[in-house]
């Protein structure tokens, strides 16, 4: 048998909507997190309006999990956070940073899609805190750790003149953003030629940020999401040290080729152990969650071996 850089879980999909007291059409695109020796899944559900909510599951392996008898986060009621949660909340990333675990999630709207920043202690209440980008912004993850004095977040804005690309912005504060530049871009006719957007908060290495990101392809029968790697430096994050040239991990299950969404495998989470593996998390088919492992050191010397510019 081929072996792959990600070792697919044996029993996925891990999570459907068959697991959820409550009705909902999908179960995809979770952050996840380490919470007191347990792992936290916060869950991105379609209801059958079409319109998102964020469920909880919680489990003692990183692979079986429970689901919460009530969801997690549902569009917000309140000022500011009503007006532009108000066509649903969605792709959670979860970042443990300074005793808090900070959520970034995609709020869509009349006015567009925006990325939210909340809060939680405890995974029993959640705070909003701000919005942290205007609208067209996507996919934003959060560094677990202040680099040179800054929070530092990467994210995917929206362009009509250039492919979707990542981009790396700073914060004294993690409300206020800037210093924005451009750090990966998609490559013509490759795996990630459309679009590219980070997709788990980035992992340290001794030897840079893993980040794992998601990557486009049009096909004449729509388009393939793919998972890759970069490594960005540690004291520099803006500098990106390699690029693997291949993806990790592509569709290839049935769950993961037919869904609500063809031929889409997303992450919002990778989860670093120990022992020098890390758990990705994937949405399949935008309906269920996957999960798989991977030795760290392996995805760094992938990006190393076999590196692309950047740009
Ligand atoms: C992206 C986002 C993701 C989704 C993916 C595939 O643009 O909407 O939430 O998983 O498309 O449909």
């Amino acid at each position: 048998m081929r072996k792959e850089i990600v070792t697919r879980y044996e029993n996925n999909p891990i999570l459907t909507r068959d697991d959820v007291p409550y009705k909902v059409e999908t179960v995809h695109n979770a952050g996840v997190a380490r919470f007191g020796g347990r792992y936290m899944m916060l869950f991105r559900s379609h209801l059958d309006s079409g319109r998102s909510i964020i469920g909880l599951a919680e489990s003692a392996d990183g692979f079986d999990f429970k689901v919460r008898s009530e969801p997690f986060m549902v569009p917000s009621k309140e000022g500011v956070f009503a007006e532009y949660e108000e066509y649903g909340v969605e792709d959670p990333r979860i970042t443990f940073l300074e005793g808090a675990y900070y959520i970034t999630y995609s709020a869509y709207s009349r006015h567009g899609v925006r990325i939210g920043l909340a809060k939680t202690m405890d995974f029993e209440s959640v705070e909003r805190v701000s919005f942290i980008t205007q609208a067209d912004y996507r996919n934003t993850v959060i560094f677990p750790e202040k680099i040179n004095g800054r929070y530092v977040k990467l994210d995917r804005p929206h362009s009509d003149i250039s492919p979707w690309s990542i981009w790396i912005s700073f914060s004294n504060d993690l409300i206020h953003w800037g210093d924005s530049r451009v750090v990966m871009k998609p490559v013509t006719y490759h795996w990630d030629e459309m679009k590219i957007g980070p997709g788990a908060p980035p992992i340290r290495t001794d030897k840079g940020w893993l980040n794992i990101y998601h990557g486009v392809f049009p096909t004449m029968d729509g388009c393939v999401y793919r998972l890759g790697v970069a490594l960005h430096e540690l004291d520099d994050p803006a500098k990106i040290i390699a690029v693997g040239d291949r993806w990790i991990l592509q569709p290839q299950d049935p769950w993961e080729i037919t869904g609500y969404v063809h031929n889409v495998v997303f992450s919002c989470a990778a989860v670093a152990e120990d022992d020098g593996t890390v758990k990705i998390y994937w949405g399949g088919a935008d309906k269920v969650m996957c999960a798989g492992t991977a030795v760290i050191d392996e995805l760094v010397d992938f990006c190393l071996e076999d590196s692309r510019p950047p740009m």
